[in-house]
């Protein structure tokens, strides 16, 4: 079921807040993060007083039934420190469900789609990063977008895979074909590769020309490492080009913020025991460019929506 959620924080680090819940959504069983909107600084809504807000809009893909989802979003909310005092009172995190496909609950604990939603700016605006509204009402409230969202990052991700999206098998990848080395690197020079820590062990060393950052619980010595995605996010630039490299792991906690993805497709099953998402089924996706050579060929897919053409135009 595909599903949005609704982002707000007024307390503590608002922008840290929100990567930090995107995370903790992406690694909840059952659930696939597919997209999130840009950052927006929104004007309390229906309260006076209050610090201002910073909300999103997220995109789920998910298993789990709808009560079952709520409760697990509200785990992510006491774990990030929410504490429920009034109703519509100042949050470090709060999670809505605004819609489940177009199914419509009217239950003592949720209320779907979300009754509030389309008198809401600041629901209505980041939704329209991710889906066309039509001419919906656009609420109310003032609603200006800011810098923090993952999206702002312009994420790219590299990968080869045999065409059941296969990555690779106990450890090592599938393929090494020279061609493909060649295209990866002058492509990623000068830019930023991030990879998981198996990832990076294979390759024994960081790649020249490029800053390397190896997402791991540890630390590395010589290399850059970052425990969490909320802290790479604090860490990327904006200016870089930012490259997602592997392995599977990494690819999956990092696909729902990744505008274009670059894929070397060889001809031909393994027998893979880790695989990439396969972005032919992922309908934010669209392959925009094939170019096939002997015995396989490279691909560009590229998210769907305006989001592209807004990179880099944060206030
Ligand atoms: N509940 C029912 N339906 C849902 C749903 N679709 N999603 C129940 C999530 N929860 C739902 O929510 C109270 C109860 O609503 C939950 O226990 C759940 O069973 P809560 O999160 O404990 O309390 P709350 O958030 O204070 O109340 P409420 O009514 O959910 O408020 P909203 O709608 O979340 O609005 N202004 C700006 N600019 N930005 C904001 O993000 N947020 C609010 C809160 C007010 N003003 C705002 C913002
Ligand atoms: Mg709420």
């Amino acid at each position: 079921m595909r599903c949005m959620i609704g982002l707000g924080s007024n307390m503590g680090a608002r922008r840290r807040n929100l990567r930090e819940a995107l995370d903790m959504m992406t690694a909840l069983e059952g659930v696939e993060l597919v997209g999130v909107s840009f950052f927006y600084e929104t004007e309390p809504w229906g309260v006076e007083g209050q610090r201002a807000y910073i909300n999103a809009v997220a995109a789920i893909e998910t298993e789990l039934e709808p009560l079952e989802l709520l409760d697990r979003l509200q785990e992510i909310e006491t774990a990030l420190g929410r504490v429920r005092v009034e109703r519509w009172g100042s949050r470090t995190i709060d999670l809505d469900i605004l819609t489940i496909d177009d199914l419509i609950i009217d239950s003592e604990r949720l209320k779907v789609p979300h009754p509030l939603m389309k008198e809401r700016a600041f629901v209505q605006i980041p939704l329209r990063d991710l889906i066309e509204l039509g001419d919906n009402p656009r609420g109310s409230g003032e609603v200006v977008r800011t810098h923090g969202s993952p999206m702002d990052y312009g994420l790219k991700l590299m990968a080869c895979v045999d065409r059941g999206w296969g990555l690779g098998r106990e450890g090592r990848l599938l393929y090494r074909i020279e061609e493909d080395m060649r295209r990866f690197r002058s492509m990623t020079l000068g830019g930023t590769v991030i990879m998981g820590r198996r990832t990076y062990e294979s390759i024994g060393r960081p790649l020249d020309g490029r800053r390397n950052i190896v997402l791991t619980h540890g630390s590395i010595e010589g290399v850059e490492t970052v425990s969490s995605v909320a802290e790479l996010f604090e860490r990327l630039s904006m200016e870089e080009k930012n490259f997602v490299i592997g392995g599977g792991q990494v690819y999956r906690r990092l696909m729902g913020y990744v505008v274009e993805a670059n894929v070397t497709m060889v001809d031909g099953i393994t027998d893979a025991d880790v695989w990439m998402v396969d972005l032919d089924g992922r309908r934010e996706f669209e392959l925009i460019e094939r170019s096939p050579r002997g015995g396989f060929e490279f691909r560009r897919y590229r998210r769907h929506a305006d989001i592209q053409e807004r990179l880099g135009e944060i206030p």
